[in-house]
């Protein structure tokens, strides 16, 4: 199938383990260059706009967009944001119709589509964007495919724990002030301050400790923060009670029932179980609805138990074919509806 061979080239990207196109880099450039190498292939009208954001429009309704994002996290997976890409060029030349983009910067904020949304540059009719669902739902259910109903809110930001520095070897144990110790006891804290808000998360993913050297006392440590919940008063809580000022925020947001609606029908006419599910996953699909876009998400199955932001992540062949069919079809519907 030559979508999943084209997702084992940006793959191949960037070295392993994994996938590594991280934002900004060569192997993100390089897999933006040979996406725009098939885009031409396609026949398709190429843009670049002044965030990097890459364009492909066929001749018929370009206002509807279809795509995802080339970025990835450190040692990704082969299909986060990939997988919408290749399967948009795939449902564009299928439809003959709407535009195929690869937004920049997805995994660190969002970057390109944020940016396109702020420049008020003229911003498409209808979205779609099709992902791997990164959790286990639709494997537990038994269904290839799911309508994404909402996509939680996050905030992202760092924390300080300071410390005293000093002697490994001399400093005794009742006299420190280890900020890396002190730091250990704040992650318990803010783990425990997630479980007790229903279907939040939080996580520490990031950790860079002063001096960083084996035989001295650490003196300070910096704390990543990745904080999320259904819905912006969980939110709220879950940063009121972590006690953190997010760098970044992204509201929660119900995405269009003019789109779940397209991607429910095309889902339903094929036999298949119709599964709607909300997305804890951030998605450039979110910041479009944001930005008051008609934006809609089908997920595929991902296998393993719903592994994602790791090599591991797996969804089989014939789910992608089947993603393809239905989001070529649930293009060529909201292309014909207005
Ligand atoms: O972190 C996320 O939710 C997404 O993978 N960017
Ligand atoms: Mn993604
Ligand atoms: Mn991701």
């Amino acid at each position: 199938m030559r979508a999943l061979d084209r997702i084992e080239q940006l793959y191949a990207i960037g070295g392993g383990p994994g996938a590594n196109r991280p934002h900004p880099s060569a192997a993100e450039d390089a897999a933006h260059e040979t996406t725009s190498r098939w885009l031409e292939e396609a026949g398709l009208e190429i843009e670049v706009d002044p965030d990097g954001n890459l364009m492909g429009r066929a001749g018929e309704r370009p206002d509807v967009w279809v795509g995802s994002h080339l970025d990835t996290v450190p040692q990704g997976g082969r299909f986060d944001g990939a997988l919408g890409v290749v399967a948009a060029i795939e449902a564009v030349e299928r439809a003959r119709v709407g535009s195929v983009v690869a937004f920049r910067g997805e995994e660190v904020g969002c970057i390109g589509s944020r940016a396109l949304v702020a420049r008020g540059v003229a911003l498409p009719s209808a979205f779609l964007e099709l992902h791997v669902e990164q959790g286990p739902v639709l494997e537990r259910a038994g269904a290839p495919l799911g309508v994404v109903s909402s996509i939680a809110g996050m905030t992202r930001g760092e924390l300080f724990v300071s410390g005293r520095p000093g002697h490994a070897g001399t400093v005794p144990m009742d006299a420190r002030e280890d900020a890396l110790v002190a730091a250990a006891e704040r992650i318990l804290e803010i783990r425990d301050a997630a479980r007790q808000i229903p279907d939040a998360v939080a996580t520490v993913g990031e950790l860079d400790v002063e001096p960083g050297a084996g035989n001295v006392i650490p003196s300070r440590v910096r704390l990543s923060l990745d904080a999320r919940a259904p819905d912006s008063e969980r939110l709220d809580t879950l940063v009121a009670a972590i006690g953190f000022e997010p760098g970044y925020r992204t509201e929660p947001v119900e995405l269009s029932e003019r789109c779940r609606e397209a991607l429910r029908y095309e889902i339903a006419t094929r036999g298949l179980p119709v599964v709607e599910l909300p997305s804890g996953a951030g998605h450039d699909a979110g910041i479009l609805a944001a930005g008051g876009v008609d934006s809609g998400m089908l997920f595929v199955r991902s296998l393993n138990g719903g592994v994602s932001h790791s090599p591991d992540e797996l969804s089989s062949e014939d789910d992608v074919e089947l993603a393809v069919e239905v989001l070529a079809a649930a293009l060529g519907r909201l292309a014909s509806s207005r």
